[in-house]
């Protein structure tokens, strides 16, 4: 599965914390989009899709959410609750993106511009194009 655990550095005094992250050195690529969620529904999924060939880091920046992750052999559940760490997600990778708290603040850094063509969004389609 083509996924990577990153810890950033974090740069605390006393007024508090901070945490930068710099293209090709805290992470594996070019930055080309940050997006966020937030305010997410309790009850509610989000993704249910793969990528074709997006590479992701996903930091949770507040509270906690689970993400979901299938490559179509190995399946994995990875709890993030924490500013200073970072899940690379690979293409060809489901994942499913669950139990936001309420204050979760799920914070996107990603290789390429919005595409949907990029997406794959049917399970049985993802599951076709790892064979293909
Ligand atoms: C992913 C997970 C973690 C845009 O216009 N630009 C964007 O950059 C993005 C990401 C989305 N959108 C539009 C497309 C839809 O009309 O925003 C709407 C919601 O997008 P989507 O249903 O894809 O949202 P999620 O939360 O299911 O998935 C998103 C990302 O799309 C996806 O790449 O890995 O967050």
């Amino acid at each position: 599965m083509e996924i990577k655990h990153y810890e950033f550095q974090q740069h605390g005094d006393n007024r508090g914390h901070l945490v930068a992250v710099e293209n090709n050195i805290d992470i594996p690529f070019d930055i080309k989009r940050i997006y966020y969620l937030y305010d997410t529904v309790p009850g509610f999924v989000r993704g249910k899709h793969s990528h074709r060939k997006l590479e992701q880091v996903l930091v949770c920046v507040a509270g906690s959410c689970m993400i979901h992750l299938d490559d179509g052999n190995e399946q994995k559940d990875v709890l993030l609750n924490n500013p200073v760490k970072g899940l690379y997600i690979g293409p060809n990778t489901w994942r499913e993106i669950y139990n936001f708290s309420e204050d979760a603040v799920l914070l996107v850094i990603a290789s390429e511009l919005y595409d949907e063509s990029d997406y794959i969004r049917n399970y049985d389609d993802f599951l076709k194009s790892l064979s293909s």
